[in-house]
């Protein structure tokens, strides 16, 4: 048997979901990912790729995945037959405070003589309190860049060195706990390596494609993440990586940029292995008119065969849209103006007019992006229930005026299922009008065993309780359904099923919050169980709305293999 230097394990949001009756509602129903929020960071392909150029053993294991793929699939046992010197977990994401702990507490059950280590925003966020509470965790990695303290920390182990010169690293020791605080903050993402081909490399190696899958639909829709940035210039409001959030959290005064020279390189690679959508993660406006320049000049020369998708954080200038248009031939746009109020938008920390905003869209549209797609939030700053339906009323009037049929679809989705902590609205929740009801991770963690995703919601705001949340939230969903079937934008066939689904979902949590109060509370629930999952997957909107890729993974095998095998 394969004796690993490192294993990182991804956990799912909560452990075991299988035998749980959760109703987790629309928290994922913009992502690829489940409501178990089965993908893994990308840092875990950074952090594989440094360990293997420095000959240590890795391999990823997605659990989440694969207990998603299969009921039978049996993680505990699956655990204790992997040997490794270090197990990482990741809880980058909040919603894996559950998961990520139990799988922490199993991994050192079977393996006591190997470290287990967390890593990601939540653990360097709650790095003390992790520390102090559970003991299976020998050491957590603090800040958004731990590519190099794993090196450090591995060869420490080997040689028996002290921990105390390993950068960003918090760990237990004799009783007290160390914190080497974090010093290592890359300030270029060229820094850092992206192996696109570790996955292919991996799977060959174990021959577990599903535990190095990044989420259960990925052979069907294959997208792949080129990061062109670590940090943000922008504050909004409700998130964790705002520039503050990064200043205050991770040590990081200004984002690292990753140059375009290096993102030609990164979309070389992926088309060496992959067809599938290319999401470019990162507004490239934000560098400057420069960098989107050249950038851009590049792409064109490149010209990808692989769709390209970009994600703007304000709308995209004339010059922006019409370079774009002359780089591909086909792209894809993203853009999340969260509110149709202005105002609200304002409060919520993005600061731009509607006119700026349409003027963008119908660029984009004319300069030829196959679609558009518009990202609106419940639970911001000043957004009340009638705000919401006016967003919805605002994404009816705009794909009319548009008449773009299905290239410019609008989505509707709650914050969910946290308010990120270290934002604003959790570190001064009074001052953004925000009441937030769990501050400790062992809080969110029994937040997120409650039954259905109204009582997992960690706030609500002065203009949203939790009830009116849901409700706006339904209410909403079928607003844009109905928009969007009337405008072309969506079949007949998916309108009705996203429409029978809210109104089962509306049920489901109305039952549950009847057997919340009866006597026979479990039993009530149990025989809920096998309609509350499906019913969150998909629930405001059809996920697969969202499909970028135009072809499923299985035309990427015969150059995977080939790249995987010859070229590196
Ligand atoms: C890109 C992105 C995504 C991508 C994910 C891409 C991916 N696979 O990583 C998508 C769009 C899919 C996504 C989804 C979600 N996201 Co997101 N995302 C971001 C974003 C914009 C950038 C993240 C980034 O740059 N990562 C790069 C670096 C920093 O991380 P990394 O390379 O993956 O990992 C490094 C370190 O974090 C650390 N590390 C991470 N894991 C581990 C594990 C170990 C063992 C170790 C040692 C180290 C380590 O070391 C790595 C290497 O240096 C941030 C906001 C921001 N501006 O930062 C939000 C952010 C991280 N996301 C957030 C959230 C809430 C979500 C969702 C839960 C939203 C939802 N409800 O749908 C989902 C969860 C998805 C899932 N797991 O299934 C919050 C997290 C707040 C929190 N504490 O929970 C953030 C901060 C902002 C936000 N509100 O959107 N997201």
């Amino acid at each position: 048997m394969t004796r690993y230097d490192l294993v990182l394990v991804h956990a799912p949001s909560v452990y075991d979901f299988r035998k749980m009756n959760l109703l987790y509602g629309p928290v994922s129903d913009l992502i690829p990912s489940t409501p178990v929020f089965e993908m893994y960071p990308i840092g875990f392909t950074t952090i594989a790729s440094l360990l293997a150029k420095n000959n240590y053993r890795v391999r990823i294991l997605n659990l989440a995945t694969h207990m998603l793929a299969s009921r039978r699939y049996d993680a505990d046992r699956a655990i204790s037959k992997i040997e490794s010197k270090v197990f990482g977990i990741d809880l980058h994401w909040l919603p894996h405070a559950h998961g990520s702990i139990e799988i922490a507490k199993m991994i050192k059950h079977h393996h006591p003589d190997s470290k287990v280590v967390l890593g990601g925003f939540s653990s360097t966020y709650y790095f003390q309190e992790i520390l102090e509470n559970y003991p299976d965790i020998d050491a957590v990695f603090l800040g958004d860049s731990t590519e190099l303290p794993m090196l450090e920390y591995m060869k420490a182990l080997e040689s028996g060195a002290d921990l105390s010169k390993v950068k960003n690293l918090a760990y237990r020791d004799n009783g007290s706990i160390k914190n080497n605080g974090i010093s290592h903050v890359i300030e270029n993402l060229d820094a850092v390596e992206f192996d696109y081909g570790l996955m292919v490399k991996g799977v060959i190696g174990t021959l577990d494609l599903v535990g190095y899958m990044p989420y259960l639909d990925w052979k069907r829709n294959p997208m792949l993440l080129v990061s062109t940035v670590r940090g943000c210039s922008y504050s909004c409001v409700t998130c964790m990586g705002s520039c503050g959030s990064f200043r205050r959290n991770f040590g990081r005064m200004r984002p690292a940029f990753r140059s375009p020279e290096k993102i030609i390189e990164d979309i070389r690679q992926i088309e060496d292995y992959f067809r599938g959508a290319i999401f470019l993660l990162g507004d490239i406006q934000q560098p400057g008119e420069s960098y989107y320049e050249r950038l851009l000049r590049l792409i064109r020369e490149e010209r990808p065969k692989n769709e390209i998708a970009f994600e703007f954080f304000t709308p995209p200038s004339n010059d922006v849209v019409t370079k774009i248009g002359q780089s591909v031939e086909s792209f894809d746009a993203q853009i999340s103006p969260d509110s149709h109020d202005p105002n609200v938008r304002a409060a919520q920390g993005r600061r731009y007019s509607n006119e700026d905003l349409e003027r963008s869209v119908s660029g984009l549209l004319k300069a030829g992006a196959r679609r558009v797609d518009m990202f609106f939030m419940i639970g911001i700053p000043k957004q009340d229930s009638q705000s919401v339906m006016n967003t919805v009323e605002y994404s009816e009037k705009l794909m009319k005026e548009m008449r773009a049929g299905e290239r410019l679809l609008p989505f509707i989705s709650p914050l969910a299922p946290f308010i990120d902590p270290g934002s604003e609205a959790f570190e001064n929740p009074e001052k953004a009008g925000y009441k937030i009801f769990a501050r400790t991770l062992e809080e969110h963690r029994t937040l997120l065993l409650e039954p259905s995703w109204k009582y997992v919601l960690n706030y609500e705001t002065n203009w949203l309780n939790r009830d009116s949340l849901v409700d706006a939230t339904y209410a909403a969903g079928l607003g844009m359904n109905e928009a969007k079937v009337k405008a072309g934008a969506i079949s007949q066939e998916a309108a009705e099923s996203v429409r029978n689904r809210i109104e089962m979902a509306k049920q489901a949590m109305a039952l549950i919050d009847a057997a919340r109060t009866s006597e026979d509370y479990g039993r009530s629930l149990g025989n809920l169980k096998e309609e509350l999952i499906k019913l969150s997957e998909s629930t405001v909107c059809d996920k697969r709305e969202l499909d970028w890729s135009r072809k499923s993974y299985y035309w990427s095998i015969p150059r995977a293999l080939f790249s995987a095998l010859f070229r590196r």
